[in-house]
């Protein structure tokens, strides 16, 4: 890299850290995005001009407000609520909801940062936010949740709308928490419109929602490995998470012929060496989806299953890693044991789980590497699906929005050869994913002036 370029990411993460203080996530995803791109805004001068990078660090609007609702003991609670709306250079603003005890607004902001650049991936308009709560569901009745729910959307809804800003799931937010936060959206507005996506089947939600970030991630992935001619089939597959992208990366694999060997929580890990089946997901679908249970009693049901508390899944060798759990769960040490144990790829369903020293270990090793950004966007790509059907009032068929979703991931992929492969013929996915989103939010901001 030239002097220039680097005295000019140097300077330009300066500023981002003195105008964020303590704001690490925030900083680690902003960083990634301006290593990628500062080339080739240096050599676009009316880029630089016209201040690009810049302003796509300050979000367009942050919203935080105060959430009370009551417990079923009639104790009174406050949480806080969140929404950033980071870009709507291409589109509405869109993104998920997390509800977790870590929410803050460092993981607000990394979120809806990085949700802009994916979301122009996908070639869908969709412009860019994150929301969420330090609500914790874990352990809350249905009723406690709802009330929740109910008072999060109460201030929420002055701020969405299906030309505004579309929220989703995330982690803690799944059908259940959608639901009531649609009946809180349309009771407050009078309006039975498209503003949440992950709706029911039923109430305009779309077929193969659920599935389709972890349905996209092991399609993007396949072509990752197609790249060396390889596949999923007699792969050994590690998967952390236990929740919505895991449960399907875990089906897609094993259907694609791959031995899934584990999942995890945030308590530990499981390790089943004979690999998922059909039967061995239907039970986690109902120990995780319907009695919300933890995945340590896959082991007591399973024979020949170990489980192991306190730990993350990395240290069992295998030949592709699909981390969907959280940010930053695959650190330096994680990501020495994976080359050490002989993986090869390491394609992301979260949101960063890869630390930046754990990225350099693992491109470093020579392992296909993929961001979330875009391995991960089969789930929002399908929630613009499910934006067009209900802006049609139609409902398309799973096979119509599997072949979409297909299409969407081989799209991405193929911009992330197109601007991301190295003078060797290697393929820096990180490069290539990060500088085609830029490049497109960037001339949508040139051509609508200085807003
Ligand atoms: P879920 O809430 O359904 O599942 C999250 C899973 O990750 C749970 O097993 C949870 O365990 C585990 N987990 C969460 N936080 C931590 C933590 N701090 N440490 C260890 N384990 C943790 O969420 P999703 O499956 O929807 O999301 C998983 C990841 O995928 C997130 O990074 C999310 O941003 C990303 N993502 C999600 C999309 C979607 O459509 N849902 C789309 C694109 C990306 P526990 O029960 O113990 O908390
Ligand atoms: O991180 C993500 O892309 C999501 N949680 C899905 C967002 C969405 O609007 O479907």
């Amino acid at each position: 890299m030239d002097p220039f370029t680097q005295k000019y990411i140097e300077g330009f993460m300066g500023d981002v850290l003195a105008r964020n203080p303590g704001e690490p996530e925030f900083h680690q995803a902003v960083r990634e995005v301006v290593e990628s791109v500062a080339p080739y805004v240096t050599a676009n001068p009316h880029l630089m001009d016209q201040k690009i990078l810049e302003r796509m660090v300050e979000p367009e609007r942050i919203v935080i407000f105060r959430v009370p609702w009551m417990d079923d003991y009639g104790e009174v609670r406050i949480n806080r609520g969140f929404r950033v709306q980071a870009s709507s250079a291409i589109g509405p603003y869109k993104g998920g909801l997390r509800f977790h005890p870590s929410v803050n607004l460092s993981i607000m902001k990394f979120l809806a940062f990085e949700q802009t650049f994916k979301n122009a991936l996908t070639t869908l308009p969709m412009g860019g936010a994150k929301g969420g709560s330090d609500f914790n569901p874990r352990g809350k009745s249905d009723a406690e949740v709802m009330r929740f729910c109910q008072s999060f959307m109460t201030e929420l809804y002055r701020h969405i709308g299906p030309n505004v800003d579309v929220p989703a799931g995330d982690i803690g937010v799944g059908g259940r928490e959608i639901g009531f936060l649609f009946g809180q959206y349309k009771r407050l507005k009078d309006e039975f419109s498209g503003t949440l996506t992950g709706k029911g089947l039923g109430w305009g939600g779309s077929l193969l929602r659920p599935e389709a970030t972890g349905y996209g991630l092991c399609y993007f992935a396949s072509q990752m490995l197609e790249t060396r001619g390889q596949s999923f089939e007699g792969k050994r597959v590690n998967i952390s998470g236990a929740g919505n992208v895991a449960q399907y990366a875990a089906q897609k694999a094993m259907r694609l012929g791959a031995v899934v060997q584990t999942l995890s929580d945030s308590d530990g890990f499981i390790y089943d060496p004979a690999g998922l089946t059909e039967e061995k997901m239907n039970y986690v679908f109902e120990l995780k989806n319907i009695r919300r249970g933890r995945i340590k009693e896959y082991a007591t049901h399973f024979p020949g299953v170990t489980y192991t508390p306190g730990e993350r899944p990395w240290g069992i060798p295998c030949d592709i890693a699909l981390p969907c759990a959280t940010q930053n769960e695959i650190e330096k040490a994680d990501a020495e044991k994976l080359v050490a144990g002989g993986c090869i790829c390491v394609a992301e369903g979260a949101n960063m789980p890869s630390t930046p020293e754990a990225i350099r270990v693992i491109q470093g090793a020579g392992l296909l590497y993929s961001p979330g950004k875009a391995s991960n966007a089969g789930g929002v790509a399908t929630s613009g699906l499910e934006m067009s059907q209900n802006s049609m009032r139609q409902h398309w068929s799973a096979e119509e929005v599997d072949a979409q979703l297909r299409r969407i991931m081989s799209d991405i992929h193929s911009a992330c050869l197109r601007y991301g492969t190295n003078p060797d013929g290697s393929v820096n996915y990180v490069k290539g994913a990060n500088l085609a989103g830029f490049i497109q939010v960037a001339a949508a901001m040139y051509d609508q002036g200085l807003v």
